[in-house]
């Protein structure tokens, strides 16, 4: 392993299927709850199928960190 530590290096990806989102205001709410999770680098919620694309430092973020923080919002994620 390099010593580099900039940010990059390891990125892992995974889609979450969220109960409950509404409408534009719901998908931002739930973008956000995402992007607050530490090692999450980026979130792409879609309204209309309910999925939300994340990219993550697997070493600081996980997806259960992911879950409590959509279902803090009041959401539910289904696996
Ligand atoms: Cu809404």
């Amino acid at each position: 392993m390099n010593a580099d530590s900039a940010g990059s290096g390891y990125e892992s990806t995974l889609v979450l299927h969220i109960e409950g989102m509404s409408c534009n205001h719901c998908r931002i709410a739930v973008q956000r709850a995402l992007l607050q999770v530490p090692g999450v680098r980026t979130a792409e919620v879609d309204l209309a199928s309910g999925t939300a694309k994340v990219t993550f430092d697997p070493t600081r973020a996980n997806r259960l960190e992911m879950e409590k923080a959509v279902e803090g919002e009041g959401y539910r994620v289904s696996s």
